[in-house]
């Protein structure tokens, strides 16, 4: 029989002061932000408390930071009656109807002037309920119905961001009997993404959003299951039953303080307005910029601030009339398959197409959607005639994310690949490991016509005046058979077309003459190589200031520009090697197109507004330049410089120790420049 050891006073000590620390450790870790230890010593001090524990089990306690992950698993979730009705929020979709809400709560209480706002991120997540008694976390429950939820209080111990412990510091007087607290559980995108990719390599199907990966981890029975999928909490509610709310605090915004005092992670985007109008900004704001944010929003939570002026208005049945949800447009829509379509793009790639009923989508109507290719049309199971979930996340391409099964119709019809190609109709090729299908044929009609698109198109020759209609005519009526022969197009050609004036004819030819003078850069941008972007053919331009220095460089020659990658470089490569490219260039250079960096073009068309056009973002510490610093240069040299890596940023100008923006960039393939390569730039 093991007998259990007594306790020296020095013992008990030693476990009270490695609880403390380790808690202090793990709140600067998960709620600042800010680590106060090394991962290392953190373990050893959490092994020591973990080995004193198991000497002497009389010592734990259930607040203490080595219990927070349960041993066994439950069986079953109970059901829990909430302290306090959870309450939901009325939605409001744009700046009108919140105007509305305002005017409607303001004839509530009329003569009412200026009031404060308080505006917080709509997380997507899912809500909590937490009762703390006599400071200690003692559940955590679902909203279910917002009457009755669960007790998921095993998995909520494992949320690292929830204190076990209220900080009794955050009290003047003693702790209060019992706490309710309100907030938003989610999971962190990357861990989304992340549970997603796992799933779907186990076959099984993804989560539609964070929100219901987030529902699905919280019903884990195992916590340990729980454990590893960190959850994380933002608190935005605070009661005290029996308790004169304002004896705590006035506004919403003091809550919110000291939620944080309290030991909760806040967000902390939160902002106190002093009108509507700046409320309406803060929504406008965080439209786009919480693209970057590393959990998915949905919209913003508009609260008055005064808790006199919430106790006056009061609740409806089902919401807070002194809080609004200020939803941003839904990006996800349902709609009806009508046709599946194969698109030829310059690349040769069949791109399968949805057709669909229009629906309104983020703002515009949509009614075409990728379906990307053979693979992902078979893992859809999609089906003409099906319903589907598509996606519109800014200004990405539309997409199809699912099918809704159960709406399925008895009379769909499959849609299968094509095995050749439906323009052409030669027989299209799968590279092996491949997902793209394409047609190889040198002259077929569509690649040459994507071929034209892209050589006209704003970034590359900037032809205006040649759209789609026009390109398939010219390719139709056999009038250019090559992106050179555009340059051997006359007035007298262009009559032969439907609806061309001899004004327009000769604007046409005078644009095509003028994009002789467009720089090498635009040049090899127009080219199509894959995988060279504007931004890349700036930075290849800038080392190759001839095309024959580009077309002669070895792959490791290429993949020294900082930026390019491996893949860069063996596509650039493999172009220069296939005799029909060899042919354009020389077809095209004789035409009068620039092929390298002239003196001329770059002192005259540039000036020292090296950077014209182009979007920065500085990330990092920097060797030598403050940030302020770089950022002056670059706007002297006609750049803008942005805070948030998008889409639209052309570099990330990127220092020691850079963030979440560096990854960003990675992962939208945006290049990066050092601080000696601007210089560089600058400087030529
Ligand atoms: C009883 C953010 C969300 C949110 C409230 C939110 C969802 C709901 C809410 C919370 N994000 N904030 N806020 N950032 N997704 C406003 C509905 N508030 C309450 O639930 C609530 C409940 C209250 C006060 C607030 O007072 C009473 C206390 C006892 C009895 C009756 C009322």
């Amino acid at each position: 029989m093991d007998l259990v050891e007594a306790i020296t006073p020095e013992v008990k000590k030693r476990a009270e002061e490695l609880r403390q620390l380790v808690q202090k450790a793990s709140y600067a870790y998960y709620v600042l932000d800010s680590p106060i230890m090394e991962d290392t010593v953190y373990d050893r001090f959490y092994r020591e408390l973990q080995e004193l524990e198991r000497q002497y089990p009389q010592l734990i306690v259930p607040d203490s930071p080595t219990q927070r992950v349960g041993e066994r698993p439950a069986t079953q979730f109970l059901s829990v009656r909430h302290n306090i009705g959870l309450y939901s929020l009325e939605n409001a979709f744009n700046v009108e109807e919140l105007q509305s809400w305002d005017a409607r709560w303001r004839r509530q209480l009329p003569s009412t002037g200026e009031v404060e706002y308080v505006c917080e991120l709509k997380i997507d997540g899912n809500a909590l309920a937490l009762t703390y008694e006599n400071g200690v976390l003692v559940r955590g429950a679902t909203r279910g119905d917002g009457v009755m939820g669960e007790d998921i209080t095993q998995n909520v111990r494992t949320i690292r961001s929830i204190p076990l412990r209220l900080n009794p510091e955050a009290f003047s007087e003693s702790i209060p009997e019992r706490i309710e607290v309100r907030g938003e559980t989610f999971l962190p995108l990357d861990v989304f993404k992340q549970i997603n990719e796992e799933r779907q390599k186990a076959s099984e199907p993804p989560f539609a959003n964070p929100r219901n990966a987030t529902a699905g981890t919280l019903r884990q029975l195992d916590s340990r299951v729980v454990d590893k999928r960190r959850l994380d909490f933002f608190g935005y509610t605070l009661h005290i039953p029996g308790l004169d709310d304002a004896s705590i605090a006035n506004t919403q915004w003091e809550a919110l303080e000291l939620l944080q005092r309290m030991g909760f992670k806040v967000n902390p985007k939160m902002q106190l307005c002093a009108s509507l109008q700046e409320v309406a900004e803060y929504y406008q704001h965080w439209d786009t910029e919480r693209l970057n944010l590393p959990y998915m929003t949905d919209g913003v939570v508009v609260k008055l601030n005064s808790f006199k002026l919430q106790e006056s208005l009061g609740f409806t049945q089902k919401f807070p009339r002194w809080a609004v949800a200020l939803k941003y447009a839904a990006e996800e829509a349902p709609t009806v398959v009508e046709n599946i379509v194969v698109n030829v793009g310059r690349t040769g790639a069949l791109t399968p197409l949805a057709e669909m009923r229009p629906v309104q989508l983020a703002g515009t109507t949509v009614q075409r959607a990728t379906l990307h290719n053979a693979d992902r049309v078979a893992q859809l199971d999609i089906r003409i005639g099906d319903t589907v979930i598509v996606r519109k996340a800014g200004e990405i391409i539309p997409e199809v994310v699912r099918v809704i099964a159960e709406l399925r119709p008895g009379d769909t019809k499959h849609f299968i690949m094509p095995s050749n190609c439906p323009v052409c109709s030669q027989p299209v090729v799968r590279e092996k490991g491949q997902a793209v299908i394409r047609c190889v044929n040198a002259s077929c009609p569509a690649i040459l016509k994507g071929s034209i698109e892209h050589w006209v198109s704003r970034d590359a020759l900037d032809i205006r005046g040649i759209g789609e209609k026009l390109v398939h005519q010219l390719v139709d009526k056999g009038v250019v058979h090559s992106v050179a022969e555009l340059y051997d197009v006359t007035t007298e050609k262009l009559h032969a077309l439907e609806r061309m004036g001899q004004k327009s004819a000769d604007k046409l030819i005078e644009a095509i003459a003028n994009s002789k003078n467009q720089p090498w850069s635009r040049v090899l941008y127009g080219l199509g190589i894959r995988h060279v972007g504007s931004v890349n053919a700036q930075l290849l331009t800038e080392k190759f200031t001839t095309v024959e220095q580009l077309a002669e460089a070895s792959t490791a020659k290429i993949e020294a520009i900082y930026g390019i990658g491996a893949e860069i470089a063996d596509s650039i490569y493999q172009w220069f090697r296939i005799p029909s490219n060899q042919t354009l260039i020389e077809k095209l250079q004789a035409a009068g197109l620039e092929f390298s960096t002239s003196e001329s073009s770059q002192t005259a068309g540039d000036g020292n507004q090296k950077l014209a056009g182009k979007t920065f973002v500085i990330t990092g510490t920097l060797p030598t330049l403050k940030r302020d610093e770089a950022k002056t240069l670059i706007q002297k040299a006609g750049g803008k410089v942005t805070d948030s890596v998008s889409k639209k940023t052309d570099y990330v100008l990127v220092g020691e120790e850079a963030g979440s923006k560096l990854t960003k960039a990675e992962a939208l393939g945006i290049s990066l420049l050092s601080e000696e390569q601007l210089l560089e730039i600058l400087q030529d």
